[in-house]
């Protein structure tokens, strides 16, 4: 089994960050044996810090699919087309973080005031739009190949200030608060490119997969999992996702994550199909 999962609002609390709830099942998990591997909005300077926390070992995939992380000695060899950084092998999905910026930029005229970039909001202001702590704030800023938005205008403006950035060549997702504007990358390609190096470094091994998440940038990711778990948001309606094994959870956050995790984990009875990805 691989658990791939998003972290705000799913592992972690949508408002407190908090993963405390799920910390009994998390050691269950790392008992056996099950990596944990989290497909997330953050940056790696954030994920540093949080798998510290978690004490999570496993790879992990940050700016919403844009680049992959695996620690150096986690496989026998470095995956095809990976790089080695600081311990890590990186394989990259996107242009770098200044490109979207100056693509950002551009738009400043014809949607003048309607989105604010998290370079111009700066430190306080993410502080105070994501109640972060200043020195999480700062590791959020620390982008590497995306940059979230914050979006001030009506919704029908968002659609064609989404629309104008697609033809610009940007991926634009909408995470639990900002929308996300990267390359040619989302979750489910992130996904499927680490699963191979699961398949490749264990050929003989049938990979289940689960992911969990509770936005819309991670329908892709939920899409090509064998089993999709849909954790309830306290904030916003629940993404749209049509999948044979699909379970939404009731509670929020990392209860929904464990409620729906354990569903699955504890579906021995249950017929679920083997890797269709
Ligand atoms: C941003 O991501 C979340 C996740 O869905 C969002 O869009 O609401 C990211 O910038 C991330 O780096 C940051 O930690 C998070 C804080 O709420 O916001
Ligand atoms: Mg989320
Ligand atoms: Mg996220």
């Amino acid at each position: 089994v691989l658990i791939f999962t998003d972290l705000d609002g799913s592992l972690l609390d949508h408002f407190s960050y908090s993963f405390s709830q799920a910390e009994p099942l998390l050691a269950l998990l790392k008992e056996v044996a099950i990596p944990v591997i989290p497909v997330t909005s953050k940056t790696r300077a954030e994920l540093a810090v949080l798998r510290g926390e978690l004490d999570n070992h496993d790879p992990f995939v940050v700016e919403n699919g844009a680049a992959v992380y695996i620690p150096e000695n986690y496989f026998s060899s470095p995956p095809a087309g990976s790089v080695p950084v600081d311990g890590f092998y990186r394989y990259q999905f996107s242009e770098s973080h200044e490109h979207w910026l100056a693509l950002l930029a551009q738009q400043e005229t014809e949607f003048n005031g309607e989105f604010e970039t998290f370079s111009a909001l700066g430190i306080e202001g993410i502080q105070a739009s994501t109640g972060l702590t200043e020195s999480a704030a700062r590791r959020a800023s620390q982008r590497e190949f995306s940059e979230p938005v914050r979006w001030l205008g009506s919704d029908a403006r968002k659609q064609l200030f989404i629309k104008t950035l697609r033809q610009a060549g940007a991926t634009v997702l909408q995470g639990g608060r900002f929308l996300h504007v990267t390359g040619a990358c989302n979750k489910g390609k992130a996904l499927q490119w680490l699963f191979e190096q699961y398949r490749c470094e264990f050929p003989d091994s049938a990979f289940l997969t689960i992911a969990a998440g509770d936005s819309d940038n991670d329908v892709d990711m939920l899409q090509v999992a064998d089993c999709a778990v849909v954790i309830r948001s306290p904030v916003h309606q629940p993404p749209e996702v049509e999948h044979p094994h699909l379970y939404r959870s009731q509670q929020t956050g990392p209860q929904g994550w464990v409620e729906g995790v354990s569903w699955f984990l504890g579906a021995a009875d249950r017929p679920v199909a083997t890797n269709s990805i």
